[in-house]
């Protein structure tokens, strides 16, 4: 076992347009989150990811980047970053950048030139493509935040690809003058100190030659082209080279977001001997509830499908083969507690019980900004409250090209619109959950009086302070970070159970899935002399035998098998 930083540490992901504003104007800012770190380093995070920062039109706050070398002036100043960084360091914590490059903004100063003419030299670091002889886009892909994947551009009568918003042109990563230009700056924020990346869909940016028209048996206008730009032919080729010329020479941390990843795929981006990444993150759980035609299809599932993907995960990347990112939220993603446990009667109880599982799976565990308050999914009456452009595509597409119904349309954005998780972080009851003295860009949820950190940090019961003692449980138990993971009773619909072994060491942990009293039986093979419980989120009898015995709705139990 080869210890690690990156494996034993605790991610805490800042989106930081809606993180704190310092200067009123309603948009959180990096003045603002320098202002937190103390707040962060209590809680005990070792390493922050910071979502986009640089320089953007904001079309998909920041993920449409014009500047990679500058920091978008609503965030504030290059000084202020380095301050940021520096009194991270000063604590004693990481700083991991987000690294959008399968594409950038249409006003990035590349694609103003590509699209100047066929022939200028910037051209080719772009997708271009001519329309089909019938006059239609040259092919059928459907973009992630609907419609075509193709645009149409005046100038030279051309198409270019972009597999999301308009105003996110696709790199062409054939051409090597991009692949070196990527990698410039990748040194370039490096040799500045950071410490790692978070790269935003990497396994798109390998598309398949001729970029065929996906299969279209229902005859729809687009059709998913998934297959074609999702771990395409030269991904791996790509990434050795990027891990070569670049992440190699540096001691840092990496992470892949790669829809549509299998864990048998996985492997061949995160193993030792493939010289690419060190972790991924997974979707098969966050597409666990999407039906046919994506995630507005919002389906049924059972405890048995979420444990099966996780176990999955687990014995996919475990025993040495990878290593697993643990995540159950983040900005694209609902809030945690009200997908997948319970933001009412007992919002706390399922909001630790799923943080007992996030610190208790083998892997690193990623925190999103206010799941440790437990913050939840919001409903605004109206589209017009709602920023986000995939929520808004969508929403045109369904209600005024398809005329469905406006009031189903929003109840999909209720249960998995990206707006949930980008309400403002709510740090105190005061007007607008103290995180501006203006207007906010995005509403804060109205449940801000109850829910905010100034609550939880002077509660001992909160999940905030449950949070911190799950982290720092972590790392006083190397087993609960090493250890190789075995699931316990798989076919059970309340429980998720199972046991963290490193060497002669045992973490067994077992987690209650509902809403109501249930009785446990430890299976008869784990044998034991003694059983220390190490974290629970109930008041437990120390001496209770937990052979046989009825937990509490949501209840989490951690124990140190001897
Ligand atoms: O997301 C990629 C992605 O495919 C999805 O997570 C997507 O945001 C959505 O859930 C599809 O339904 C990354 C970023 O995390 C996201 O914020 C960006 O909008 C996107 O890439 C484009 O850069
Ligand atoms: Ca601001």
């Amino acid at each position: 076992m080869e210890r690690k930083w990156w494996k034993e540490g605790t991610v805490y992901q800042i989106y930081p347009r809606s993180y704190a504003d310092s200067n009123g104007d309603g948009i959180g800012d990096i003045p603002g989150i320098i202002t937190k770190l103390d707040y962060l380093k209590n809680l005990g995070i070792d390493i922050i990811w910071l979502s986009p920062v640089y320089q953007s039109p904001n079309d998909d706050n920041g993920y449409d980047i014009s500047d990679y070398q500058a920091i978008m002036d609503e965030f504030g100043t290059m000084s202020d970053w380095d301050q940021l960084l520096q009194e991270l360091h000063d604590r004693g914590m990481k700083l991991i950048m987000d690294l959008v490059v399968n594409h950038n903004s249409d006003e990035h100063r590349w694609f103003v030139e590509s699209r100047k003419s066929l022939d200028n030299p910037y051209r080719d670091y772009y997708i271009w493509r001519a329309a089909k002889a019938d006059g239609t886009e040259p092919n059928n892909w459907e973009s992630i935040f609907s419609g075509s994947t193709w645009q149409h551009d005046e100038q030279t009568d051309q198409y270019y690809l972009h597999l999301f918003a308009k105003k996110q042109p696709d790199l062409n990563w054939e051409n090597p003058k991009v692949r070196q230009e990527v990698y410039d700056m990748m040194t370039w924020w490096l040799d500045k100190g950071i410490d790692g990346f978070r790269m935003d869909v990497i396994n798109m940016i390998s598309k398949v030659e001729g970029l065929p028209d996906a299969p279209n048996p229902e005859g729809r206008k687009y059709a998913s082209g998934g297959d074609y730009f999702m771990n395409g032919p030269k991904i791996h080729e790509y990434l050795r080279e990027m891990n070569e010329q670049v992440l190699s020479k540096y001691d840092i941390m990496t992470v892949g977001e790669t829809p549509g990843v299998t864990p048998e795929q996985a492997i061949d981006y995160v193993n030792d001997d493939r010289h690419e990444l060190q972790m991924l993150f997974q979707f098969e759980l966050m597409d666990i509830d999407s039906g046919p035609g994506g995630k507005w299809n919002v389906v049924p599932y059972t405890l048995t499908d979420f444990k099966r993907i996780m176990s999955k995960w687990q014995y996919g990347l475990g025993r040495g083969k990878g290593w697993n990112s643990l995540y159950l939220n983040n900005h694209d993603q609902p809030r945690m507690v009200s997908r997948f446990g319970d933001d009412s009667t007992y919002r706390l109880e399922s909001a630790k019980m799923l943080g007992t599982l996030l610190h208790t799976l083998q892997g690193t565990p990623y925190i999103y900004q206010g799941e440790e308050i437990g913050m939840t999914n919001v409903k605004f009456d109206t589209i017009e409250h709602y920023q986000d452009i995939e929520t808004h595509n969508m929403y045109n597409e369904k209600v005024h090209q398809e005329g469905q119904d406006p009031a189903k349309v929003m109840e999909s954005i209720y249960i998995k619109g990206r707006d949930n998780a980008r309400t403002p972080m709510q740090w105190d009851d005061s007007e607008h959950a103290g995180f501006t003295t203006g207007t906010p860009w995005l509403q804060v949820n109205p449940n801000y009086p109850q829910i905010n950190a100034k609550q939880a940090v002077s509660d001992p019961n909160s999940i905030y302070n449950y949070y911190k003692r799950l982290i720092q449980t972590r790392r006083d138990n190397l087993v609960l970070v090493y250890g190789e993971f075995d699931e316990l009773l798989s076919d059970s619909e309340t429980f998720y159970a199972y046991t963290r072994t490193l060497n002669e060491e045992r973490v067994l942990v077992i987690l209650n899935f509902t809403c109501s009293d249930q009785a446990f039986e430890l299976p008869k093979e784990v044998t034991y002399q003694t059983a220390e419980l190490l974290i629970s989120n109930y008041e437990v009898d120390p001496a209770q035998d937990i052979r046989n015995f009825t937990t509490r709705p949501y209840e989490a139990r951690v124990y140190r098998l001897n």
